[in-house]
């Protein structure tokens, strides 16, 4: 078993006073580590770390220099990539392709795209007219924006922190990071890469442990966090926004879905039932981008829903080491409970159960471990709770629909707005429901293709700002006007 240590100032630490608590396999629900839990002490020797770095070693290196040294930590993160891999198989219990293809390569990308993001910016300049005909120059500074929070979740642990610490270092910011409790491995694995390439002591820093009442909210409540970056649940965002109003600190919040998949009658009917299946079920469905409500044109629903079940019925079950396995568990045994409470109203409350709805059987080695099935579910009224509330879990709601007006009134009937992936061949009506549809993200014939330049965030409660290429500089760093009278 491991005994994993807070990483402050450079160091791997101990809590002063000792407490930990256990990570548990999400497999077979074994121990796998005994994780330090921050109190307020480690919290604040984190943030007090950052903060000189944020004024010393990290403020003198300079543009170029950091820019070169982040490219050096992707190279780190590569040349480990079998040790992120690892750390995020026991960690999460997900199948070898998705960390291996999807996950772990995009935590070295991360790093690269926002160095060179931050290396490439134009600077913003205006000359104008004065009274006195010598007229005057503008110009825009960036500057870091400070220490930064970083609160992360744990169903893509690496790309999502990765995501926001990448940016955050680029812009010479320094940041304190709380992974998920479920998930501190990869955090943890990055302090030793920090060390290797030289990053200097306090400008990345990892503190362990819960949420409310714990190392969460004493982080986002320290006023020495200039601002904090998020993704989590909504109700979350709600208690983190609160904590940011004293001392009106900037946040970034990226939150829950219940996004919509649509599929017309004219799209391609295999490359939608596989981009419908994928979006609804891979990371066992623990994906914020992740289908849970699927409107598929009249014309196709029967064979749409028959297709879809084939899909479901034939994953196979195991272990991240299994290489004939291509789903895994939820990510802990409470989660599981959340979600077979979901599978239990969902029935109810009327619906028509299509395949799952429980637990699969399992081999003696893995019962213990947090595994559903995939789950599909017809016939229930948009009022009912599975088809309003993100349950973050492998099941969907398939219903049929018969205009491309009623559909995007039935689409946008939710309080999130995140994303949303549409199926058809007919591209002026694509760039129609893309307009219409209220969501960050549109996916059009495809699902999760991302391109790091482009701006990623949700509209209504899916979250506060975006970030990406350019766009994440306008949450990282503090943007000043000079203005110079010639
Ligand atoms: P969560 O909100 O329960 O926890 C996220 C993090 O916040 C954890 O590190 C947790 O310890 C911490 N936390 C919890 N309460 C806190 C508090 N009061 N103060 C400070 N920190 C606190 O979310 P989760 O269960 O880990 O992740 C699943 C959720 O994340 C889903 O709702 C999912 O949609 C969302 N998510 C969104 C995106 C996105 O890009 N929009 C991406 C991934 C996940
Ligand atoms: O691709 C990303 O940058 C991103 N933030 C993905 C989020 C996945 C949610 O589970």
């Amino acid at each position: 078993m491991r005994t994993l240590q807070h990483f402050i100032n450079g160091e791997f630490t101990s809590s002063t006073q000792g407490q930990s608590f256990d990570k548990r396999s999400p497999v077979d629900n074994r121990v796998i580590a005994s994780v330090a839990e921050a109190g307020e002490a480690e919290v604040d020797a984190a943030v007090t770390a950052a903060r000189r770095a944020l004024q010393g070693d990290w403020a003198r290196l300079g543009t170029d220099k950091r820019v070169a040294m982040l490219h050096a930590v992707a190279d780190e993160i590569t040349r480990r990539f079998d040790d992120f891999v690892e750390a995020e198989e026991a960690d999460t219990g997900q199948p070898h392709h998705v960390i291996a293809h999807a996950f772990v390569p995009r935590g070295a990308a991360n790093f690269k795209i926002f160095a060179d993001v931050v290396k490439n910016v134009p600077a913003e300049s205006f000359q104008m007219e004065t009274p006195d005909g010598r007229g005057a120059l503008n110009y825009a500074i960036r500057k870091p924006k400070g220490v930064i929070a970083v609160v992360c979740p744990w169903n893509a642990p690496f790309l999502l922190m990765t995501w926001k610490v990448g940016p955050a270092l680029a812009c010479g910011n320094t940041v304190v990071v709380k992974p998920s409790e479920e998930t501190p491995l990869s955090a943890t694995l990055l302090g030793e890469v920090m060390n290797t390439v030289g990053v200097p002591p306090g400008v990345y820093n990892v503190v362990h442990g819960f949420g409310p009442g714990a190392a969460g909210e004493f982080l986002t409540r320290h006023d020495g966090v200039d601002a904090i970056t998020f993704t989590g649940e909504t109700r979350t965002g709600t208690a983190i926004m609160k904590a940011a109003a004293d001392g009106i600190r900037d946040v970034s919040f990226e939150l829950g879905g219940k996004n919509a998949g649509i599929v017309f009658a004219d799209a391609d009917f295999d490359a939608a039932v596989d981009g419908i299946f994928r979006s609804a079920f891979m990371n066992t469905g623990q994906v914020c981008l992740g289908t849970e409500r699927v409107y598929v044109e009249r014309p196709l629903f029967d064979r749409f829903v028959q297709a879809l079940k084939l899909r479901c019925e034939a994953v196979k079950y195991g272990r991240p080491s299994d290489p004939g396995a291509n789903y895994g568990p939820l990510i802990s045994q409470e989660h599981r409970r959340k979600v077979l409470s979901y599978y239990e109203r969902a029935v109810a409350e009327g619906a028509t159960l299509v395949t799952g709805g429980g637990v699969p059987p399992m081999p003696a080695e893995l019962a213990d471990g947090a595994w559903v099935q995939p789950t599909l579910w017809t016939g229930l009224p948009e009022t009912a709770s599975v088809v309003r509330e993100e349950i973050f879990g492998p099941c969907c709601h398939v219903r049929p629909f018969d205009s491309e007006d009623e559909v995007v009134v039935l689409a946008n009937a939710n309080r999130y707005g995140l994303s949303t992936t549409l199926w058809t061949r007919d591209l002026a009506r694509a760039h129609r429901m893309a307009a219409a549809i209220e969501v960050g993200i549109t996916w059009v014939n495809s699902w999760f293709l991302r391109d790091l330049r482009t701006p990623f965030g949700g509209s209504k409660q899916s979250g506060i700002g975006r970030e990406g290429g350019v766009h994440s500089l306008e949450f990282y760093t503090d943007l000043r006007n000079v203005c110079i009278k010639l």
